[in-house]
């Protein structure tokens, strides 16, 4: 029987290829302005997309493919995709959540000490050799014990402060509304009330439209020149200008990122801010999780394929 098509759009490594072009006749895109390329008498029978690029798919790419029916997406974040435009075409959207939501909380407490701890501060101290002639570096502050705030308590955002029990911090967060949570867990019904009331704020909230800039300058100032903020969602979540500007001028303490707007392009002013932990985006960045994500998007597409329901829709 002949493979069904698939076009898949966005870079994959072999160990995902090779599965997908077992079983489908694989079409691969850089990306989804290239669909408008396509072979006509391809573009009418393809039914769905394997989909990894931070692109924009909107209504007008999902139209010339008349026969779609999927869009799944690698990766638990989905903004790049219109769903409103998927859900008006009867189009199908998966994503990948939960695979990766441990190694994300890992990497977020890691960025949090390491960033209280002034970790990295400490080990260029080290490598230039100030240590034997200088003496030891400046003292830095505590984390065990200290009141954080998660901004999103979704999977990722309870896995998170899950994990800084541990470390017997206050748990603080903000949600859309009250979540079941241990009762000694402290609601703040917006972003400001929360980062005035913590020393670390740890950004887990999706990214989009609906929440673009929502950590704002005035969450920040609240924060103030001890407070941290982590970002493991998307560098959109965060007043990116207005965070630039009080670290630049002390009035905000640091910043531990893995997301930026524009990225893989980021501001050169993070570059020169010796208050900062930059990460080129590496939350679910290692072999069992990147192959976890690419085996759920697969038996997505071959749910879809199969009639059967799709394992992780989020339309
Ligand atoms: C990946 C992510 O970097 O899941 C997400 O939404 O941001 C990350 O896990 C990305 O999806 C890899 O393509």
């Amino acid at each position: 029987m002949a493979r069904p098509p698939l076009l898949v759009i966005g870079r994959y490594p072999d160990w995902d290829l090779q599965p997908m072009r077992q079983d489908f006749d694989v079409t691969q895109l850089a990306g989804p302005e290239e669909i408008a390329g396509l072979d006509a008498g391809l573009r009418g029978v393809v039914r769905a997309i394997a989909y990894r690029s931070q692109r924009r798919l909107g209504g007008a790419e999902m139209d010339l493919l008349q026969g779609l029916g999927l869009v799944a997406k690698f990766g638990v974040g989905f903004e790049a995709i219109d769903v409103a435009a998927a859900r008006a075409r009867g189009v199908r959207v998966t994503n990948t959540p939960d695979v990766l939501s441990d190694d994300v909380a890992d990497l977020a407490v890691a960025m949090l000490i390491a960033q209280a701890r002034r970790m990295l501060p400490a080990t260029r101290y080290l490598r230039a050799g100030r240590w034997a002639k200088e003496g030891p570096v400046p003292l830095a502050g505590t984390v065990s014990g200290r009141r954080v705030g998660i901004v999103g308590l979704g999977r990722i955002g309870r896995a998170i402060a899950d994990r800084l029990t541990a470390f017997k911090m206050e748990i603080h967060y903000h949600s859309r509304a009250p979540k079941p949570v241990p009762e000694d867990w402290r609601f703040h019904d917006d972003p400001v009330s929360l980062a005035a009331a913590v020393d670390f704020l740890v950004v887990a909230i999706v990214g989009g439209s609906e929440t673009e800039g929502y950590v704002s300058a005035q969450a920040l100032s609240a924060l103030g020149s001890e407070g941290i903020v982590v970002n493991i969602s998307r560098g959109s979540t965060i007043d990116e200008a207005a965070m630039l500007d009080a670290l630049e001028a002390g009035r905000l303490g640091g910043a531990a990122l893995d997301v930026f707007r524009g990225e893989p392009e980021i501001d050169p002013r993070f570059l020169k801010l010796e208050n900062v932990l930059a990460l080129p985006h590496i939350g679910s960045a290692t072999v069992s999780t990147r192959q976890a994500m690419g085996a759920l998007q697969r038996a997505n597409i071959a749910a879809f394929h199969e009639g059967r329901a799709v394992l992780t829709p989020v339309v």
